[in-house]
């Protein structure tokens, strides 16, 4: 079963390669699969996964992959809203230093929840890796964020990475970075599928929230690959966003090991559709979705996209196995933010710049955003050398510090990205993509309702000052920006109205009314209304009247 299901694997994978190498009859397997054996413990052991990765690139098997020490990890809140929704970031870095072949890296991790929040999940916002010697070629990469579930108040979720040349002997070092999500599903309504599905041929390959596959056809570095998540929840939300969670590079089966000139990931962005008849790749398979008639289907709980990937040395074109799995999260109230953005290989040396090997922070700022809640997903990113192919010492990109002000509407994100080897000689060029995750869109319209400091209460609006003689009333603009308008407050004998100036969004203005004669702290009653001669359309205007009391 394990054996027929990797002769499969390997006929699919070289379908269409012209130029068929001696070794496409040994046992490989693409390092992102053997990294999900790594991380989906114990439904793959059963299915044999560690026989499956026996290949004659040396990969460990899933089952010699133990969980390894954190070696340095950190976490942080970005932002809560208590009772709503709490939003942490933090990273985990491992090391596999062995004198001989070395180790996949696979880390569990936990976060305590406040109580409120019973729902949670987490996805991948950058990753790093590091050759602890020297420099060397690559023969694969990759990142993955797995297993996750919640456990009381705890979530909890395991994440493995490699970077290997194809002895796999060299000792190394990996860190991820993540984001974690939580919420009140009582407060916002989010539905999360981040289940991980079995690898292989063991259950519906729908159902895997991962695919791997070979650049088939391709005849640049360049590969293009679409899949789709199908979640009956999924259907009558207009938004699902897909969350990334993982991706892996694996050079050509004979583990043939290369210098670098570029790397690139692009998670292109999604609809809620899927094509009738369209091949899709899902779990390590071509798949044609299943759809009730002949025809595509818009919001019927699919939501697909298609992802691009480039693994290049200074050739134009090498065979490679490709890997990503991603989470999706849907709701009414989920918003995403797209940017266009393409990678492209490199066809031609020599970039004038030169922005240095080693590390480099970038602070990025996006203004204007629609959402109560923000958050960066680093869904696309490239890596190059600035001359040539290269070995690697280092090699990663990620979002380390972020933060979003809902006031100003500001997103703010720094970004990291290293590509070097031993000497730092020659520099590296980095591109990305923030998709921006929105949770509650903001109000397309103004909302204006009476407002007291003390409260709704009828005496709560109970404020005259100025020795009896005014009072203090207060208009909230609760929706987006308010021209001008006019408010009324009617007292026993009768209304008296000012005319009220336009209010931003979140502000508020104070009126000071005349007070009657006979109206005092001790005994007056009236009748507060905002938009009084209704010029305003509001998003809701039954909310626009209130009665006050001083007693
Ligand atoms: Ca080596
Ligand atoms: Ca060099
Ligand atoms: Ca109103
Ligand atoms: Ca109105």
């Amino acid at each position: 079963m394990v054996q027929g299901l990797l002769i499969l694997i390997v006929q699919v994978g070289y379908k269409g390669e012209k130029k068929m190498k001696d070794t496409r009859n040994s046992l490989f397997r693409p390092a992102f699969l053997t990294l999900l054996g790594v991380l989906i413990t114990v439904p793959l052991m059963s299915c044999g996964f560690s026989v499956c990765l026996v290949g004659s690139c040396q990969f460990p098997v899933g089952e010699d992959a133990p969980l390894k020490e954190l070696t340095s990890s950190d976490q942080n809140v970005v932002f809560e809203e208590p009772g709503t929704i709490i939003v942490y970031r933090g990273f985990g870095c491992a090391e596999s230093n062995n004198s001989g072949k070395q180790d996949f890296l696979r880390v569990e991790q936990s976060l305590n929840l406040p109580a409120y929040a019973t729902n949670a999940t987490v996805f991948l916002n950058g990753w790093r890796a590091r050759y602890l010697s020297k420099d060397h070629h690559v023969q694969g990469l990759g990142t993955v964020i797995g297993n996750i579930r919640l456990e009381r108040n705890t979530l909890k979720w395991q994440a493995a990475g490699v970077l290997s040349d194809n002895n796999f002997d060299d000792a190394y070092r990996w860190c991820y970075h993540y984001t974690v999500v939580a919420w009140n599903p009582s407060n916002l309504n989010l539905t999360v599928d981040h289940k991980d599905g079995s690898c292989g041929d063991s259950g519906d390959p729908t159902q895997a929230n991962f695919f791997s596959a070979y650049n088939d056809g391709a005849t640049t570095a360049l590969s293009s690959f679409p899949s789709f998540l199908q979640n009956p929840n999924f259907a009558s939300d207009k938004t699902v966003a897909i969350l990334p969670r993982g991706f892996g590079f694996d050079w050509e089966a004979g583990c043939n090991d290369h210098h670098l000139l570029q790397i690139g990931y692009n998670l292109d962005h999604s609809e809620i559709f899927i094509e009738n008849g369209k091949k899709y790749k899902k779990n390590d398979q071509e798949v044609i979705p299943s759809l009730p008639n002949t025809a595509s289907q818009v919001d019927s709980g699919f939501v697909s996209w298609e992802t691009y990937g480039i693994l290049k040395d200074n050739k134009g074109r090498r065979y490679y196995a490709f890997g990503e799995m991603v989470s999706g999260l849907a709701g009414n109230e989920v918003g995403i933010i797209q940017p266009p953005f393409s990678i492209l290989p490199i066809e031609d040396n020599g970039n004038p710049s030169d922005s240095g090997g080693g590390a480099e922070a970038q602070e990025f700022v996006v203004e204007n955003v629609p959402f109560e809640y923000a958050i960066p997903m680093l869904t696309g990113w490239e890596l190059s050398y600035i001359s040539n192919d290269e070995h690697v010492t280092e090699t990663g990109i990620w979002i380390d510090e972020w933060g979003y002000d809902k006031n100003a509407r500001t997103l703010r994100y720094k970004l990291s990205s290293i590509l070097r080897d031993k000497d730092d000689d020659p520099g590296h060029i980095s591109r990305h993509k923030v998709t921006i995750l929105g949770i509650r869109p903001l109000a397309v319209v103004p909302d204006l309702v009476p407002f007291s400091p003390s409260g709704n209460s009828e005496a709560a609006f109970c404020r005259i000052e100025q020795a009896g003689t005014r009072l203090r009333v207060s208009v909230k603009n609760q929706g987006a920006d308010a021209d001008v308008s006019k408010t009324t407050v009617t007292f026993a004998n009768g209304p008296v109205t000012l005319n009220t100036p336009a209010i931003p969004v979140g502000g508020s203005v104070d009126l000071l009314f005349n007070v009657p004669p006979g109206c005092s702290v001790l005994n007056c009653s009236f009748r507060v209304s905002v938009d009084s001669s209704n010029q305003i359309n509001e998003s809701n205007e039954i909310n626009n009247s209130v009665s006050g009391a001083c007693m």
